[in-house]
Order: C-alpha cells, then sequence, then structure tokens
C-alpha cells in the first residue's frame, strides 16, 4: 500500500503541474550501453537543429515551428549535459559520449501547429517532452524489489553456479564456502564478499562474455554511493526460507539488501519509472550475438524481469486516477547501422524473439507494441564489395581505434569496409547456438556531422510512433 501511495504522491505532483501543460514523460529504458544517452541526443539534435526526418509527420509537414530545451520540471536532478554530448559528437576528435554515471533530466519543449481546423482554431499547441537518462547499470535493480534477501542469495548463487559464469566467480565462490550465515557479522568479511561479488559482476560483463543480469547495479555503477555501507553486502548461500539470528552475518547482509531495495532501488523506479506515458526499450542484440547465444538468452531474461516491473497500462485506480499509464511501447535494436539494410528484418526478428514475453503482457494490458531496427547516429553507409565472385553487402566507416578485422588493426583514423556476417534467418538459431564466430560487429567512430544532421536509421519513424499522435 505504501507504494501506491508514493505513486498516487508522484502522479498527483505531474498531474497539478501538467494542468494547462501537455506534458509526454518519455521513458527511454535500456540497459548499459544499450544506446540511450546517444538516442536522447539525437532526438533533441534533430528537433532543434534539423534533420532529414521524412515519416516524422509533423516535421515533414513543416507543422513544428520550433523546438528547444527549457528548464526541466525536477529541481533536485541534474540537467542532462546535451551540450556536452553533441561537442563530443561534433568536435574535432569526434568520439561517443561517456557512460553515464548519475541520473540526469531534459525538457524539450515543441511549438507546433495543430493539423484539425478546429485545433488550429484555438492557435498553436506545445508540448513538454521530459525525459531522464540513467546509467543502464541501475536498470537491472527494479526486479530486486519483489526479492527478499534470501530468494536473490539463492536466485544469484544458482545462476553464477551456470556455465559461462562459474568459471568467473570462482574466488567469490572460494570465499563464500568458508561462510557461515550464522556466525557473527563482521564489517571486514562483509566487505571482502562484496568485493570479489563485485568483481564477479564486472567480469560477467566484459566485451566477450557480455552478459546482462548483474544486479545490484550500483555495484558495478555505484554514483554518489561509491564506498557506502548499502554497497557492502553479498549473497550468502542460504536456504530461501532461513531466519538469521540476531547479530550474524546472514542478518547483516539481510539489512543491507533491505535498506538498498528501500533506499536505493524503490526511489528511483517510483521516482521515474511509475510516471512514465510512453516508452522506447533500447536493445543492444548486436553486442550479444558477437558473444554468443549465452549473452543472448541472458539479456533476454534480464530485459524480460525488468519490463515484468512496469504495470505497462495497467488499469489500476491510479493509472485511471492520474491517467500515467504506458499506452506505447517502442522496442528499438539499436546500432542498426552496423548491418547492411539487407539483414535489418532479420535484427527485427531476433529483437521480437528477445521481447517476446515482454511484448505479450504489454499488449495484453492494451499498450501499443512497435519493433524497429534504429540506429539514432547512423557511424555508417553502405557498399558492396566484391570477393572472388561474390557481392558482399558491407558497410564503410571509420572503425574505432585498436578494433580488428581478420587480421588488419585500425588507428582510428582510416576508413574501412567491413562484412559482419550474416544473422541467421531463423532467430531461434541466435538462442540456440551453433553459429558462434561467424559474426563479428566492431566499433566504429562517429560520423562527420553534415549540413543535414546527423545520418540515421529510422529516427524519423520512431518519433511518428512516439510523438506523433500528440502532435496532431
Ligand atoms: N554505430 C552506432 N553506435 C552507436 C549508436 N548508438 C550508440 N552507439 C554505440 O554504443 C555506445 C553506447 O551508447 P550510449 O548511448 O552511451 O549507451 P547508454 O545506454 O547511454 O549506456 P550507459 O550510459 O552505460 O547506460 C556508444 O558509445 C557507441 O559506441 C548508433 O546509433 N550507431
Ligand atoms: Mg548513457
Amino acid at each position: 500500500m505504501m507504494d501506491r501511495a508514493r505513486i498516487a504522491a508522484g502522479g498527483l505532483r505531474d498531474f497539478a503541474q501538467g494542468l494547462g501543460h501537455p506534458t509526454l514523460r518519455l521513458g527511454v529504458t535500456g540497459l548499459a550501453g544499450s544506446g540511450k544517452t546517444v538516442f536522447i541526443t539525437a532526438l533533441v539534435h534533430a528537433l532543434t537543429k534539423g534533420a532529414r526526418l521524412p515519416l516524422f509527420d509533423a516535421y515533414a509537414q513543416g507543422r513544428i515551428a520550433r523546438a528547444y530545451l527549457e528548464p526541466q520540471p525536477d529541481d533536485d536532478l541534474p540537467r542532462f549535459a546535451y551540450d556536452e554530448h553533441v561537442a563530443a559528437l561534433t568536435g574535432a576528435d569526434r568520439h561517443w559520449p561517456e557512460s553515464t554515471r548519475r541520473l540526469s533530466q531534459l525538457r524539450l519543449t515543441i511549438d507546433y501547429t495543430p493539423l484539425g481546423i478546429i485545433a488550429r482554431n484555438f492557435g498553436p499547441g506545445f508540448i513538454h517532452v521530459d525525459i531522464v537518462d540513467y546509467p543502464g547499470e541501475w536498470l537491472l535493480d527494479l526486479p530486486l524489489m519483489t526479492m527478499t534477501y534470501s530468494q536473490w542469495s539463492a536466485a544469484t548463487i544458482a545462476q553464477s553456479r551456470q556455465p559461462p559464469r562459474a568459471t568467473l566467480a570462482r574466488d567469490w565462490h572460494d570465499l563464500l564456502a568458508t561462510l557461515d550465515p550464522s556466525a557473527r557479522g563482521e564489517e571486514a568479511i562483509a566487505l571482502k564478499s562484496a568485493m570479489l561479488f563485485t568483481s564477479y559482476l564486472a567480469r560477467c560483463r566484459s566485451r566477450d562474455v557480455s552478459l546482462s543480469t548483474l544486479p545490484p547495479g550500483r555495484f558495478l555503477m555505484p554514483g554518489d554511493l561509491a564506498g557506502s555501507p548499502l554497497l557492502t553486502f553479498a549473497p550468502l548461500d542460504v536456504d530461501p526460507h532461513m531466519d538469521f539470528p540476531r547479530s550474524s552475518l546472514g542478518a547483516l547482509m539481510k539489512r543491507r539488501y533491505d535498506s538498498y531495495v528501500a533506499k536505493v532501488v524503490k526511489p528511483f523506479f517510483f521516482g521515474h519509472f511509475a510516471r512514465l506515458d510512453r516508452q522506447i526499450v533500447l536493445v543492444d542484440a548486436l553486442a550479444a550475438l558477437n558473444a554468443g547465444p549465452e549473452a543472448v538468452k541472458d539479456l533476454r531474461d534480464a530485459i524480460t524481469g525488468v519490463l515484468a516491473c512496469f504495470r505497462q497500462g495497467a488499469t489500476s485506480w491510479i493509472s485511471s486516477l492520474f491517467g500515467h499509464r504506458i499506452d506505447r511501447i517502442l522496442f528499438a535494436a539499436t546500432k542498426a547501422d552496423l548491418l547492411h539494410r539487407t539483414s535489418h528484418d532479420r535484427l527485427e526478428n531476433i529483437l521480437k524473439l528477445i521481447v517476446a514475453d515482454a511484448t505479450t503482457r504489454a499488449e495484453f494490458f492494451g499498450a501499443k507494441i512497435d519493433v524497429a531496427a534504429l540506429a539514432a547516429i547512423r557511424a555508417t553507409r553502405e557498399a558492396m564489395v566484391n570477393q572472388g565472385r561474390q557481392e558482399l553487402p558491407c558497410i564503410v566507416g571509420t572503425p574505432e581505434k585498436d578494433e580488428t578485422i581478420g587480421s588488419e588493426s585500425f588507428d582510428g583514423k582510416s576508413e574501412a569496409a567491413a562484412f559482419p556476417g550474416d544473422l541467421p534467418g531463423d532467430p531461434t538459431e541466435a538462442l540456440a547456438g551453433g553459429a558462434e564466430g561467424t559474426i563479428k560487429f566492431i566499433r566504429f567512430r562517429p560520423p562527420d556531422p553534415g549540413a543535414m544532421g546527423f545520418p540515421h536509421i529510422r529516427l524519423d519513424r520512431s518519433l511518428e510512433f512516439l510523438l506523433g499522435d500528440r502532435l496532431a
């Protein structure tokens, strides 16, 4: 009940602030490295500076008079570092924005001319689009809200005993085997467990393993909590129903886990996710495909777990009172520019499989769903390259420094054509394996920003789905 009351309080504030000020809270949801910061930057850049957006109707019809950044609504949140990100992408030494370390917010206001004659008689319209950016690691914490410490411990340890995690967990497992949850709780032991557990999580995340389900999110991305007792806990090998004696190690760990959920996870969820109107869910399927089927399965599990926490479109009393019901969700496979256009359908099919559980649930609640292969900022162009008698559909761009194709290594300055390999025609193969090593995606530097704004793939279609009807 407390939690519902919290959403109601947030909803009431939004409702009061929104009176006479049409506002859309757009959730840009995605795990670490999925492309949130780049997407938000590209969206703002396209609308404020211009881009080619033929499929975004209001824009293509010239009905958007002006779009501009305004002071954001929540005074207690830092501002999204839009100018810094654009400077990184367009400066002399073009590079992608840094991975995000803290929460930030922006408000984009769009002045537009409504479509209908009646609406037009009321004069020009405007809408505020509020967006929050955060470190993707934190998203993985949402499922902890529904788990006790013992349940989380049991699930985390069981998972860590499966390949490919087991070998990465060896040091932590060695310590774990010596710990007695009923013994006296000592700070030094809690610290050591947390440290070894965190380095296990970090190893699972490395690029060649690329696993996704790695909570607690603040362990890998502490934000302002670095060194806090809130992060000094770890799983213990316990029975899911066990009670811990007072002052025991188990009791200490449980208390800290509970504080983490109450003081870190819930405020993050209720302050942000419970108040969204719409969502774009960004998925970097290519990084997982690069690492193999275990990574793809793990990505699917992570996304399913996270999205189960949203009450998508649920007609609860809260949503009927305050209208906070997620009515549209776009699932987007990001970085589609790392593939030739002939493979985009296959990428979309793999994404559909990864988010199958999540979409069924959302559709059940009446949310409108779309799936797209997207590149918010397109770093490559396409070319057909002759290889013997075959013509290969390649992509051309400037590989990041130290990327390799075959035996060739790049300096970050010269262009190259790459054939990343064929995605499986049957998406289930992406989960089943067998095709390991046949595809390889490398990273490219951001493109030279042209006079027409950043090049992109389907950014306009995405904007149409997410904003179009609100500008009609
Ligand atoms: N080629 C290409 N690469 C992209 C694109 N979007 C993102 N990337 C790459 O993906 C990386 C991560 O993108 P971000 O936008 O920083 O990801 P994020 O979701 O904000 O990640 P966190 O801040 O760590 O949660 C970038 O540094 C780029 O290398 C895109 O449209 N095309
Ligand atoms: Mg980011």
